[in-house]
């Protein structure tokens, strides 16, 4: 399939490129020549992967997990968007998830899971994902493999590059990749040079509960910061965002936004920004945003949170600095040393590497190069540490092997480089199929990658799989990359748009894994604790029906009393205390989804009668041998 002309659009960036040229779609890889490829992803029935894998969704607004290294889907979890498949969004208990200060938000643009670290290492405890159109953060909790909490970032037009975190999760980061007047404003578009801003915004973990909170923004001048990593090692305490659009243009990005030779790099010292925040030298904004999260009881709570400490960065000296980044950079990456910080220059010819230790000598020598909005730009040279000459075209993101080599996608010319740190070398590249963004190894972006794989995460599939019509899936491939030359062994379908992924060993996750909740524990203030306890509560208009599931019955299964008009909140508890037997709950005509109700757990939904009758409602979730039984009835009545 040859293509004169192919259009192809960066995610994360606003570039289209007319290509002249073969790329992607031409080179059709030959069937077959796979050697021991099969045996290398095999994993018999009965036994586990090594490791889990979190995809995004992207537009799906879901985390996918799977397994590696065979590619099997495990479970699909929501995130931003509501999910009729488990309640969540619908349920009076999962709602409040999804308040933002512009209502009820049912859908989001998830980019980016980042697992939480220990030391700069996978601990296993949270997984965290950003929202890029309405700015905001999830957390999901990996006992339970459920949404617990999320917060909306103020100040922001868009939240891409998000939500890395520092290497112990003291903070997930945040920063605009669309800037806007901040704080908002009725203002011509063409002023964007005036009164756009960005903001980067760190946003506090509890260590012991999760729980976020946003400690502090930075005020930055308004260019678009597009992807982030934390410093560790040497570099521990900064934090590093590649950004684009330094010509600030407002139109037209494609063209206007790609005339500088250079855009920058951010070195924010978040060490330092801490510091000035508790000498009280942040500004207090208003600036109210929700914060959600499910409660003891495993109920959503909303808060709005109003106050938020700015610092503007022109007026703190030594809070950032700008290196110079061949061209529109995209992806920004930092090695397991620490020393390292890789840019993947969408429109470079090359794969700049800066070194942090030469960045920390010219800011001491202030070897400057003028300034931006303020802030000092470091001279190029004085920075850089090498350039991986000849990669390939529009490199991306990078991550390592922790054998010291780097492995950068090349969206253009759909393959992986693998490249050696200090040499600057290029050692070997792959084909994928096709149009590369993220790449991922287990453990890549940490201290001690676990390596053994490279995901490419791939935009486009024409001719990969059997057609579905105008859209395809899209998809990843699993390379081997333990030998010295890299080798594909698997392609496998994804949800959605898969941006990111992160995977780590299955160990550090398997064994916490939550197998049912505790009735004794379950506090929601709807729950009942045994089938005795099922009853009809009325309360004016509204009717409270505490039902029970157990297989295989409803209790009580028979409900009369309820009149047109009424609201009917179901409020059904799972009184069962075993692995992996919810139960569902549906209601003819109901114009919400199912519930799903996990073992232990109590779930409500809203259920408003329209007309008389006797109306049945089943369970939705084959339970037993007896679960076409489990069923009941409801009159309505005038
Ligand atoms: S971004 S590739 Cu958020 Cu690179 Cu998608
Ligand atoms: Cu309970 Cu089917």
């Amino acid at each position: 399939m040859i293509r004169k002309h192919k259009e192809v659009a960066i995610c994360g960036g606003l570039l289209l490129i007319w290509l002249t040229l073969a790329v992607g779609c031409s080179k059709k890889q030959e069937v077959g020549g796979f050697g021991d490829a099969a045996a290398k992803v095999y994993v018999a029935p009965g036994t586990y992967d090594e490791f889990y894998a979190f995809m995004s969704g992207g537009f799906s607004g879901q985390v996918a997990v799977y397994g590696l290294p065979s590619g099997r889907l495990f479970r699909v979890i929501p995130v931003f968007s509501q999910d009729p498949e488990k309640g969540y969004g619908y349920s009076e208990e999962t709602k409040p998830l999804l308040n933002t200060t512009h209502g009820f938000i049912p859908w989001d643009d998830a980019h980016h899971p980042q697992l939480s670290m220990t030391d700069g290492q996978t601990d296993g405890r949270w997984l965290f994902i950003n929202g890029n159109n309405t700015p905001r953060i999830a957390r999901l909790d990996l006992t339970t493999f459920e949404t617990v909490e999320t917060i909306e970032i103020p100040n922001s037009g868009g939240n891409h590059g998000s939500p890395f975190l520092t290497p112990n999760t003291e903070y997930v980061v945040a920063s605009t990749r669309f800037s806007v007047p901040i704080p908002q404003k009725d203002v011509p578009i063409s002023s964007y040079k005036e009164n756009f801003k960005g903001t980067i915004s760190y946003i506090k973990v509890d260590s012991a509960s999760g729980r976020m909170k946003v400690a502090f923004q930075i005020l930055v001048p308004g260019i678009n910061y597009d992807l982030s990593r934390s410093g560790k090692g040497p570099s521990y305490g900064w934090s590093f965002f590649s950004s684009y659009n330094s010509e600030q243009a407002n139109t037209q990005l494609e063209v206007n936004a790609s005339q500088n030779d250079k855009d920058f790099i951010a070195a924010v010292n978040w060490k330092l920004a801490e510091d000035l925040v508790a000498q009280g030298k942040g500004q207090i904004w208003k600036s109210p945003h929700y914060h959600n999260y499910m409660d003891h009881a495993d109920v959503g709570q909303s808060e709005v949170v109003t106050d938020v400490p700015v610092l503007v960065a022109e007026e703190n000296p030594g809070l950032i600095y700008y290196i110079p980044t061949p061209k529109s950079p995209h992806g920004c990456d930092v090695d397991p040393s620490g020393e390292y910080i890789v840019a993947g220059g969408k429109l470079a010819a090359l794969i700049p590497v800066h070194s942090f230790t030469k960045f920390q000598a010219a800011v001491a020598a202030k070897e400057f190069d003028g300034e931006f909005g303020g802030i000092p730009i470091l001279k190029y040279e004085s920075v850089v540490a090498g350039e991986v000459k000849e990669p390939g075209l529009g490199p991306l993101h990078t991550e390592f092997d922790g054998q010291g080599f780097g492995y950068t996608s090349m969206f253009l010319s759909s393959e992986i480089v693998k490249w050696k740190l200090g040499t600057w070398e290029v050692v070997d590249r792959i084909p994928t199929y096709y149009s590369i963004g993220h790449l991922m190894i287990p453990g890549g972006d940490t201290k001690q990658p676990y390596g053994k794989y490279v995901v490419a995460l791939n935009k486009i599939t024409k001719d990969r799989y059997l057609p579905t019509g105008p859209e395809l899936t899209q998809s990843a491939q699993l390379i081997d990359i333990t030998g010295d030359k890299m080798k594909l062994l698997l392609d496998f379908p994804t949800i959605g748009e898969p941006h990111y992924a992160q995977a780590c060993p299955a160990t550090l996750i398997k064994d916490k894994s939550l197998r049912w909740y505790p009735i004794e524990e379950n506090k929601n203030p709807f729950a009942i604790h045994a089938e005795g306890e099922a009853r009809v509560e009325r309360d004016g208009k509204t009717v409270h029906v505490y039902l029970s599931t157990i297989r295989t019955h409803f209790a009580p299964d028979n409900i009369e009393g309820i009149k047109v008009g009424d609201k009917v909140y179901f409020h059904v508890t799972n009184l069962e205390q075993d692995w992996d037997v919810p139960h569902g709950f549906s209601v003819m005509g109901s114009t919400n989804s199912e519930l799903l109700i996990l073992p232990g757990q109590t779930r409500t939904i809203l259920w408003e009668p329209k007309q008389p009758g006797v109306i049945p409602f089943y369970c939705t979730d084959f339970c037993s041998a007896l679960h076409q039984e489990m069923q009941g009835w409801i009159r309505v009545s005038i």
